[in-house]
């Protein structure tokens, strides 16, 4: 007989499906240790609400290895106390009021010219065609950046996104990324010194004039934002929208009464967050040992709190397998604030800074392509597949529509 492997979320079978063993790790393995790259995953709901709200036990030190190599610079994330408050502050104030009215318009007139060739055509691939390079294009109108410039900026931020969501890197891709992250610095530098010189309305330009309670950005402070900016607005969005409408899809009845009533728009992205986070782990790290379900995580240990677990623990939603955008726990209310039941967003003192912004970038694309969409099915022969650990998304999502 041969001995069944140890089971490993490192393995093909978790990559393929990780919902089918989300069940399996909360119940037997809340503590699941990964001995390869020497990490915790915790899955239950309770365990990884606790690791977010409680950021004085629970650290983001590793973030300094894990992404400031090429974030170039230390992330929101990164900081606490006074320089937390007016820094956040600082980037909330970027992404609401006029600032936010724009940036919609944006996304208003990026999904219009991206999906414009697809319509004659009946057909688009919403992750390909559509999704990618929307998410990319909206990030460097609200950075004030040359959208021309779109596929270098591109390139540079999958090299970027793959450090910071890679669980193993071997030696030739983290140099493949640290050069994409220094050309993108490179990039970067002259438009900071211009923006300083001569500011206009975009939020590179809010980010090097603002002032909050006298703590002002460096161009390193500005240089990290930006890439974070970038990585955090480019890499889930094309993955909610394609999500978004595959449980509709999948869904059909939700489907057609979201069309009736739009108003249930904002519920159904909430419930796509929670059924299929696209940013599916965490990490932090310990700062003393702890204690999680009678197991013991030792101090200085990384954790990666499993998103997509924690949203189907049945001691946090009722029936969690299933899509649900009326369920009664979802409140869709709080479902962009730190209130959310759902930990898609996270929650906590780090909580996403940019949850509003994503809510109305989600939203907007929905209200536009819901009736441009008519009859939405799968395209024939379509096959539809997931990839990511970290981030995670379908790979493809062709559909046709009359
Ligand atoms: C570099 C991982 C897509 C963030 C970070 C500290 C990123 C930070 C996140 C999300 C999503 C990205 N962490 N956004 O999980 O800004």
């Amino acid at each position: 007989p041969v001995a069944t492997p140890p089971f490993s979320v490192l393995s093909d079978e978790f990559a393929a499906a990780p919902h089918r063993f989300y069940a399996r790790l909360r119940e037997q393995a809340p503590v699941h240790y990964e001995p390869a790259i020497d990490s915790y995953f915790l899955s239950r709901h309770q365990d990884v609400k606790r690791v977010l709200t409680d950021h004085e036990a629970f650290t983001t030190e590793m973030l300094q290895v894990r992404a400031e190599p090429v974030m170039r610079g230390r992330v929101l994330a990164q900081m606490t106390g006074a320089e937390h408050t007016a820094k956040r502050k600082i980037v909330v104030r970027g992404f609401t009021g006029s600032a936010l009215r724009e940036q919609i318009r944006a996304v208003h007139a990026n999904a219009e010219e991206l999906m414009a060739p697809f319509l004659p055509r009946g057909r688009v691939d919403l992750v390909n065609d559509f999704g990618k390079p929307f998410a990319v294009h909206v990030a460097l109108d609200v950075l004030g950046l040359d959208r021309a410039d779109w596929q270098q900026v591109a390139d540079w931020h999958g090299g970027v996104a793959e450090f910071v969501t890679s669980l193993a890197l071997t030696p030739e891709r983290r140099r493949h990324c640290l050069d994409c992250a220094q050309q993108l610095e490179a990039y970067l530098s002259p438009v900071i010194r211009r923006r300083r010189r001569r500011p206009g309305e975009d939020l590179i330009s809010r980010l090097c004039t603002a002032e909050f309670d006298g703590v002002t950005m460096s161009d390193r402070d500005v240089t990290a934002l930006i890439i974070n900016v970038l990585v955090a607005a480019a890499e889930p969005a094309d993955k909610t929208i394609a999500l978004l409408f595959k449980h509709l899809i999948d869904h059909p009845e939700q489907l057609a009464q979201v069309r009736r009533e739009p108003d249930l728009t904002a519920a159904a992205i909430a419930e796509t967050l929670r059924f299929t986070p696209p940013v599916q782990l965490i990490p932090r790290q310990t700062q003393e040992s702890a204690v999680f379900a009678g197991t013991t995580v030792p101090a200085g240990a990384t954790v990666f709190c499993m998103i997509g677990a924690a949203n189907r623990d049945p001691e946090a939603f009722a029936d969690p397998d299933t899509f649900d955008i009326h369920r009664a726990d979802l409140g869709t209310a709080r479902s962009f604030t730190a209130a959310a039941q759902h930990l898609a967003f996270g929650t906590g003192l780090h909580q996403c800074v940019g949850a509003a912004f994503a809510r109305a970038e989600v939203e907007t694309v929905a209200a536009m392509l819901l009736p441009l969409l008519d009859e939405v099915r799968y395209s024939p022969g379509f096959r539809y597949r997931e990839t990511g650990l970290y981030t995670r998304g379908p790979v493809s999502l062709s559909l046709d529509f009359t």
